[in-house]
């Protein structure tokens, strides 16, 4: 674990995003929230079948949220309180500003919702194909320029070793 500060707190984890306390988890989605794989599908097991339920009833009511957009639903039986799924790019079909875009949103979600806590996992760097570095310039860049009201702490939760090295060293460099 490593921690930096920039008027809040960003942590840096290894682990299961799905045991973190937080008060939103970001889920990495696709603009259907049919969360049939990676991390998605890891939030529906262990959160149950409603956070599934209520992404199709998103769905039907607004359409497929947009590359870089995000949607919320309750966490069933997680322990946050919310999942705020977003949208990222594919690698090499959408750019890199749609994650930069898809983060932000994430934290002005959580901050319209009065949310203290959230945590992240490497957007887009699964079956989407980014690259971990390049996951981690954006995250860092998107932290560095935001300004927090009710956030006081961010996660990034990696999975497996190499995702966290390649993190530890960006973050450090930027943050
Ligand atoms: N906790 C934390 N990180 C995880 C976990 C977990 N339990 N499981 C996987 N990861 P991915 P994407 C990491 O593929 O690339 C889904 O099918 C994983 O190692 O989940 O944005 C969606 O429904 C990787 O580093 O998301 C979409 O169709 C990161 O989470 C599509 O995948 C993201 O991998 C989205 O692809």
């Amino acid at each position: 674990m490593r921690s930096f500060f920039h008027g809040y707190r960003i942590i840096l984890l290894k682990g299961e995003i799905t045991e973190i306390e937080a008060d939103a988890i970001v889920n990495a989605a696709n603009p259907y929230l049919s969360h049939g794989g990676g991390v998605a599908w890891a939030i529906v097991r262990r959160g149950g079948e409603i956070i599934q339920r209520e992404s199709e009833e998103y769905v039907r009511k607004y359409g497929p949220v947009p590359v870089g957009g995000v949607a919320v639903t309750s966490a069933g039986s997680l322990k946050a309180k919310y999942v705020i799924h977003a949208v990222g790019p594919r690698y090499g079909i959408e750019g890199r500003e749609k994650l930069e875009l898809a983060i932000r949103k994430s934290l002005e979600m959580a901050e319209k919702l009065g949310l203290r806590s959230i945590a992240f996992p490497a957007i887009s760097t699964g079956i989407y194909g980014m690259p971990y570095d390049v996951c981690a310039e954006t995250m860092s860049d998107v932290f560095l320029k935001f300004k927090p009201r009710s956030i006081n702490e961010v996660m990034v939760v990696l999975f497996g070793e190499e995702a966290y090295q390649v993190f530890e060293k960006v973050f450090e460099k930027i943050l």
